[in-house]
């Protein structure tokens, strides 16, 4: 068990490249082709995220992501269902501001499995940190139509959660191949993208140049 959790942590220290499967931004694409091609891509975490669909629902789905995730190395994380993603034995679940404490969710996930939490400011960030987050998200850099009620944070705001956070930490929001270089240069090692991947023409080439810009892994704060 330990040593299950020992792993997690490691692939997720080593991990560059996040990518959502929202049902949202897919619509009425298939959920499983893409992750298959975001996996095939090289993402190193595949998150599940339906913001209008009940847990129970999302159960085959989750499984078949499980399935194929596994297969990959890939790590496999659940957005805002804690007891879903422990059902389906996801690596973890990631929450958002309005979700419930990690120290809640803990209590329904396995002592394996990871919990990431979305933060939109230096003391989110902190407090996330102080909660026992396992990694954070801070976002949105960018403005973007898949997170429009939270104002973006700005470029300067990484360099600064970089100097004070230990856990690893992943930028997120409006975040595409064009800006990617400057995310970067700003200070971030780590990124999610959700409609930049979803809304490519060829989700794998996409993510393959990611990937390749994302550089090789290791060497990581
Ligand atoms: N949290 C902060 S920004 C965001 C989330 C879920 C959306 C990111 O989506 P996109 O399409 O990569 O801007
Ligand atoms: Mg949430």
């Amino acid at each position: 068990d330990e040593e299950r959790l020992w792993r997690r942590k490691v692939r997720l220290r080593l991990a560059r490249f996040y990518g959502i499967v929202d049902l949202g931004v897919l619509g009425e694409s298939d959920p499983r082709g893409a992750a298959r091609e975001m996996v095939a891509g090289g993402v190193d975490v595949l998150q599940l995220r339906a913001k209008n669909r009940e847990p129970e629902s999302l159960e085959p789905l989750a499984r078949s992501l499980r399935e194929l995730t596994d297969s990959a190395g890939t790590l496999f994380l659940v957005n805002d269902w804690p007891l879903l993603a422990r059902r389906v034995d996801a690596d973890g679940v990631h929450l958002g501001q309005e979700d419930l404490p990690i120290a809640e969710a803990r209590k329904i996930l396995a002592a394996t499995q990871l919990i990431g939490k979305s933060t939109h400011s230096m003391e989110q960030a902190l407090a996330a940190e102080r909660e026992g987050a396992d990694y954070i998200a801070v976002g949105p850099i960018f403005a973007t139509p898949t997170k429009p009620e939270v104002e973006p944070v700005g470029l300067p705001l990484i360099r600064e959660v970089r100097g004070r956070l230990r856990k690893p930490f992943f930028c997120i929001g409006g975040i595409r191949k064009e800006n990617l270089r400057k995310v970067l240069e700003s200070g971030a090692d780590r990124v999610v993208m959700v409609s930049a991947i979803l809304r490519s023409a060829d989700i794998e080439a996409y993510c393959r140049e990611v990937a390749a810009m994302l550089g090789p892994k290791g060497l990581l704060t």
